[in-house]
């Protein structure tokens, strides 16, 4: 038994060093990169700890000029069954039921500090958007 699970880690480690060998292998050249506009993508999962509810992570960091993509998930247990995912200064407004995602994406177009709300109960699921500046 101790066998198959000592077999079983190496081949996950095998298969994990073949993950960052290939991509730290990868060298891109100037002329590949024309056009190219990264994106920075999040998952973000609402929680709830001692009826406190959140998003976590609940900072969210990327460059100016990145394609933003986050997927909101909605994990909270208790009532009430759907919150919001707002950023006012990027035009994001969703509400995200109980158990379910929904993705949003857009350009991080202008630095700053923004605050993510839930445009259904303000008082609570909250987070933040860091988009600097270079
Ligand atoms: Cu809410």
């Amino acid at each position: 038994m101790n066998r198959i699970k000592i077999l079983a880690g190496l081949v996950a480690g095998a298969a994990l060093g073949f993950v960052l060998g290939s991509s730290n292998s990868f060298t891109a050249r100037a002329s590949d990169l024309a056009g190219f506009q990264p994106e920075r993508a999040f998952t973000v999962i609402g929680t709830e700890t001692e009826k406190v509810k959140r998003w976590e992570p609940g900072t969210l960091i990327c460059f100016k000029g990145e394609k933003v993509k986050i997927t909101v998930i909605n994990k909270i247990k208790s009532d009430p069954a759907s919150h919001g995912f707002t950023i006012v200064e990027y035009n994001v407004k969703e509400e995200i039921k109980r158990g379910e995602s929904k993705t949003v994406e857009f350009t991080a177009d202008k630095a700053g500090l923004f605050t993510i709300v839930c445009h259904l109960h303000p008082s609570h699921v909250g987070a933040q958007l860091l988009v600097l500046s270079h």
